[in-house]
């Protein structure tokens, strides 16, 4: 494909994963260049990143001061890689729980797409080793999105995805307030609405081994309260005669897999 890749990782707290999730991603896609996003962690992993950064080029490091949020991590690291040209943007978790194995299906689907998402709830898709309760409060959101924002996805919650930098380009993304994992829901979103190919793939995901989980209440809540606002101006935007807002392509059943 010739494109140059790079993969995104935010970090906080990752000091057991960072160079374990490198490590995977090197062996899977050798040519990929990697940009750890590290809030500040207290326990070193950004200094850890470093030191790999240090004996490999294609590793690099966007040291940030505070912990704001993923959302504001990923959109500085969106920013850093097209101020260098990349030409394909991924997103994965720093904790394992993405595989970095099956990122080569992911770039395969992205030869007819603009933006990829690994999915847990297609066809072939898995979740391995979540408690109930972890996996019914993500089935039970990713119901709630589809039903509220109407959208065509099965997973639009999740944070393994690939896209061309030409759709990053498009979205406004300095007015995404979205912080945790919502924001992910924001930016699927987005895209349908500025018309791109969106297409789910197939992804195992496994619970975190090492380090603890930076999910809480109040990441969930945000997710809940945005998707809530952002179905009821969807609707209310219905009931204005001439809206101008595109609808999203192909909702229902156009979503491939
Ligand atoms: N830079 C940065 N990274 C973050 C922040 N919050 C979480 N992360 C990283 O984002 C990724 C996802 O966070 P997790 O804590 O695994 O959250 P999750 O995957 O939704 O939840 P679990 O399944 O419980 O792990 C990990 O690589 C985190 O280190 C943040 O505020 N800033
Ligand atoms: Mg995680």
């Amino acid at each position: 494909m010739g494109d140059r890749v790079l993969v995104i990782i935010p970090t906080y707290n990752e000091a057991e994963n960072v160079e374990r999730i490198l490590g995977r991603l090197h062996a899977s896609v050798p040519e990929a260049h990697a940009l750890v996003v590290d809030d500040g962690s207290p326990d070193g992993t950004g200094a850890l990143a470093d030191a790999v950064a240090a004996r490999d080029p294609r590793v690099h490091v966007l040291h940030r001061t505070a912990k704001a949020g993923l959302g504001k991590a990923y959109v500085a690291g969106f920013r850093w890689a097209r101020e260098r040209g990349y030409d394909v943007l991924v997103e994965m978790d720093a904790d394992g729980s993405h595989p970095p194995e099956q990122l080569p299906d992911l770039l395969a689907a992205l030869g007819d797409a603009d933006l990829v998402l690994g999915s847990r709830y297609v066809d072939g898709g898995r979740v391995e080793d979540w408690p109930a309760h972890r996996l019914l409060l993500s089935r039970a959101g990713n119901s709630y999105t589809r039903w509220a924002l109407r959208l065509p996805l099965r997973d639009a919650t999740g944070g393994f995805r690939a896209a061309r930098a030409e759709l990053i380009d498009r979205l406004p993304f300095d007015e995404v307030a979205s912080e945790g994992y919502c924001f992910q829901v924001d930016w699927a979103w987005r895209a349908l609405r500025a018309g791109a190919r969106v297409v789910e793939v197939p992804i195992t995901f496994t619970e975190r081994e090492y380090g603890r989980s930076k999910m809480s209440g109040s990441i969930v809540r945000e997710a809940w309260a945005r998707v809530t606002v952002w179905g009821v101006q969807d609707r209310l935007a219905d009931l204005l005669p001439g809206r101008v807002r595109p609808p999203v392509p192909g909702s229902g059943s156009d979503s491939r897999r």
